[in-house]
């Protein structure tokens, strides 16, 4: 079965980021394709593909387009039974549906005051009584299944509920929000996650800025773990004669500790001195 996802913006899109991640976090392989925000209108650039108007958008092999995240995940169930998307004991399974169609259809507060935005994180964001309304469901429904699961994801192994919740845990790192120490290290979880790493080393790399999301409270650095410190260069021998994600000869270089490695274009480069840990096929040469 071959897909392609349609998707916007890595840094800003969170709708997107959750599909990205029904696919990914589960192996699903898929084509991306990116329909981005700098361009505003998303629905014309999607025109192709009507109904669909927004991302992300699933492509199934003769195109039909599943244009809603709370059904692709479904659809990748049904169509994958042992990718794992939901849990396979029943109960937990209830609950992790739950928990998905509550956040698709919930968290307006925090959705319209906090866009998700993954190049920055700010300090003094102030909590009106609606968010803070928002954060303390939150709290109750993530404390709720992570007792009742176990964790260290909400419904024990990751699942498409986590999916879900990925950018909900991106908003509160990156705002600054005040929430429980069990939801607080949930969180940490997904910052910590090596696939949501990648998404947002590709999202500090690849895109347009778009002002239209930046706030003004005061900034300070990403609250997740701190990436190696690599380097683009342009002169140097690379110690691999393959790119280690394509194969193709390396002709873009990078530096880290003093070593040079090579990958086949800019973009495969770029993300990996954003975050070389979060890229196992990279670690592998190291
Ligand atoms: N209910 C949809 C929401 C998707 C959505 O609103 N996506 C945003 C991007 S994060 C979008 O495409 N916005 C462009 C627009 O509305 O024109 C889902 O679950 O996938």
């Amino acid at each position: 079965m071959s897909y392609t996802l349609l998707i916007g913006d890595y840094a800003y899109s969170s709708w997107s980021l959750r599909g990205w991640l029904l696919l990914r976090r589960f192996n699903l392989p898929t084509t991306i394709r990116m329909v981005p925000f700098h361009n505003k209108d998303v629905a014309a650039q999607m025109a192709k593909h009507a109904p669909s108007r927004t991302v992300p958008t699933l492509l199934l092999d003769d195109e039909t387009p599943v244009w809603d995240s709370l059904a692709i995940a479904e659809e990748l169930a049904s169509r994958h039974p042992d990718a794992g998307l939901w849990p396979s004991a029943p109960n937990l399974r209830a609950l992790a549906r739950t928990l998905a169609s509550e956040m698709h259809s919930g968290f307006m507060t925090l959705r319209n005051d906090c866009p998700m935005n993954l190049r920055t994180a700010y300090q003094d964001m102030p909590t009106s009584d609606a968010l803070q309304a928002d954060l303390s469901r939150i709290d109750q429904i993530w404390g709720y299944a992570l007792e009742k699961s176990g964790g260290p994801w909400l419904c024990g192994e990751y699942s498409a509920a986590d999916a879900f919740f990925a950018p909900v845990a991106a908003r509160i790192a990156g705002y600054g929000l005040p929430v429980s120490p069990q939801s607080q290290a949930y969180v940490d979880a997904h910052l910590n996650d090596p696939v949501f790493r990648r998404w947002r080393a590709m999202g500090l790399v690849h895109g347009e800025h778009l002002p239209w999301y930046d706030r003004t409270y005061t900034q300070k650095d990403w609250p997740g773990p701190k990436p190696r410190p690599a380097f683009a260069t342009e002169s140097g021998t690379p110690e691999n004669d393959a790119c280690p994600y394509s194969g193709k000869a390396p002709t873009h270089l990078l530096t880290l500790n003093n070593r040079t490695f090579g990958f086949c274009n800019p973009f495969c480069r770029d993300k990996t001195v954003a975050d070389p840990e979060a890229w196992p096929e990279f670690m592998a040469l190291l």
